[in-house]
């Protein structure tokens, strides 16, 4: 599979969810955290952990010691520098030496940082994007896109800073993952690939029971014609992210949420296992230009905006959508996972090939969407960044001048809620800016680092983005934003 770059240069781009590290020096990286280990298994290992004192390792103090200091480094580092070249190699080493610190405390103090698993699978992700813009920007050819300008790497700066800081706070911290999960009263559904279409069922018996919605196996196209995009003026840089089209099939019957998560079902989630959401959000806030500052104040319980229980959760990561379908599973003991693009944009489509799933007219997208309508405007004016713009308006009236309940509008043709509004929604897959390699039988696709692409337009989108075909990615995989949340699909 292959990716092409802004600069006309093609990238590969890897078959496997292992994020390619660039070679040589990170080969040398590798072959010193495994000589460290060595080390420590053979020095620390015949003694208690509490002697530990006694390793030779002490010279360069403890290990926990040492670990905070080079997380400390890494959150100062963090920080934009004018370009991406500028920025990410003092990010990459530092990271990488983190990650060899955490693995020492995981050899000679394995209890001393008991969240040390999630803590490296996270900073595995920062070397995984650290490693990208070294290799991206050393490039002589490269030149920021749109996914990549200063103002979007600025967010995503401030979006990992907190996470490290989230990290440094909680590196003694129990794992609250670890507490027993509470099995769901069943919901006594009985389903299965064969249920006829359309089914809808939960497999909890509770208020905050999930309805899930048996989809059909079939086949769509996937992607934008060019007179589509000519028609609602896609962008000319951004045209090519739903191009080439293919043909994709869904080769067996699937169950996918009725509705996006909502903000009770998630604090279920939280209030249960003790699990911490992502804190700060990049937002969209009246009067605001459209520059997703982050706030760091901001969580998915104030996400700068009203909320009941019933609207979708937003401002939370994937990876808080990932842990709380693990949990979900746990619970119910059958698989919940987030869909893969594919998925998403066939059950999104439910048989429409036009660019809206209702048809082909804007003027009908208050009836099945929440957008950025009349209302919305009224209560946000947001501006065109760098200018005195206003959005322009379309004459589109919903009620709603942010998140809606889940469900207030018109479902598609298979009884699907707010696919194209209210939030835009996660998927499995890692970003690709094109169609080109798509997978045609909607299995995961992993772009070149773990980056997020995220499907559906939002309260604040302008509703000719409602479109069907339009994706987009966000080139950090620990974006939250108050426009974004998630659904979920069971398998049966
Ligand atoms: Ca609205």
């Amino acid at each position: 599979m292959t990716g092409t770059g802004r600069s006309g240069r093609r990238r590969a781009v890897g078959a496997v969810p292992e994020f390619t590290r660039t070679a040589s020096r990170k080969g040398a990286m590798k072959a010193i955290r495994t000589a460290i280990v060595l080390i420590a298994l053979n020095t620390a290992m015949p003694v208690p952990a509490t002697a530990a004192h006694s390793s030779p390792l002490q010279s360069i103090g403890q290990p926990v010691t040492a670990l905070e200091a080079s997380l400390t480094r890494l959150q100062n580092e963090l920080t934009w520098r004018g370009s991406a070249d500028a920025t990410y190699p003092p990010i990459d080493e530092a990271v990488d030496t983190v990650l060899a610190d955490l693995l020492r405390v995981r050899s000679e103090r394995p209890s001393a940082v008991p969240r040390a698993g999630a803590f490296n699978e996270q900073l595995e992700r920062l070397a995984a994007e650290a490693d990208y813009w070294v290799r991206v920007s050393s490039d002589p050819g490269y030149t920021p896109s749109v996914l990549d300008t200063p103002s979007l790497m600025r967010a995503s700066l401030a979006e990992w800073s907190t996470e490290i800081g989230e990290v440094l706070r909680h590196l003694r911290s129990p794992d609250p993952l670890r507490k027993p999960v509470r099995p769901a009263v069943p919901g006594g559904a009985e389903v299965g690939v064969t249920t006829p279409a359309g089914t809808v069922f939960a497999d909890a018996k509770e208020p905050t029971a999930m309805n899930m919605v048996v989809v059909p196996p079939g086949s769509y196209t996937a992607g934008a014609m060019a007179e589509e995009q000519e028609a609602f003026g896609v962008p000319v840089v951004r045209r090519h992210f739903e191009l080439p089209q293919l043909q994709v099939t869904v080769g067996k019957a699937i169950a996918v949420g009725q509705k996006e998560v909502t903000v009770a079902q998630f604090q279920q989630f939280v209030k249960e296992t003790g699990y911490e959401p992502a804190q700060g959000m990049r937002t969209w806030l009246p009067n605001q230009q459209s520059s997703m500052d982050f706030r760091p104040e901001l969580n998915h319980l104030d996400p700068g905006f009203p909320q009941t229980d019933d609207h979708p959760v937003v401002g939370i990561t994937k990876n808080d959508a990932e842990a709380f379908a693990a949990w979900l599973s746990k619970r119910t003991g059958k698989t919940y996972r987030l869909p893969t693009e594919g998925e998403w944009e066939y059950a999104a489509r439910a048989g429409s090939q036009t660019p809206f799933f209702w048809g082909d007219q804007l003027a009908d997208a208050g009836r099945y969407a929440n957008t950025y309508d009349e209302d919305a405007y009224t209560t946000n004016h947001f501006w065109v960044a760098g200018s005195s713009s206003e959005w322009p308006h379309v004459g589109v009236r919903d009620g709603f001048a942010y998140t809606a309940p889940v469900g207030s509008f018109k479902p598609n043709a298979f009884g699907l809620y707010d696919v194209t509004g209210n939030a835009r929604e996660f998927v499995a897959d890692t970003w690709v800016d094109s169609l080109e390699g798509a997978t045609a039988d909607a299995s995961v696709r992993h772009g070149e680092a773990p980056f997020v692409v995220v499907r559906g337009g939002a309260w604040n989108y302008q509703p000719q983005n409602l479109r069907i075909a339009y994706r987009s990615g966000y080139l950090s995989s620990e974006t939250r934003v108050n426009m974004f949340g998630f659904r979920l699909v069971r398998e049966l």
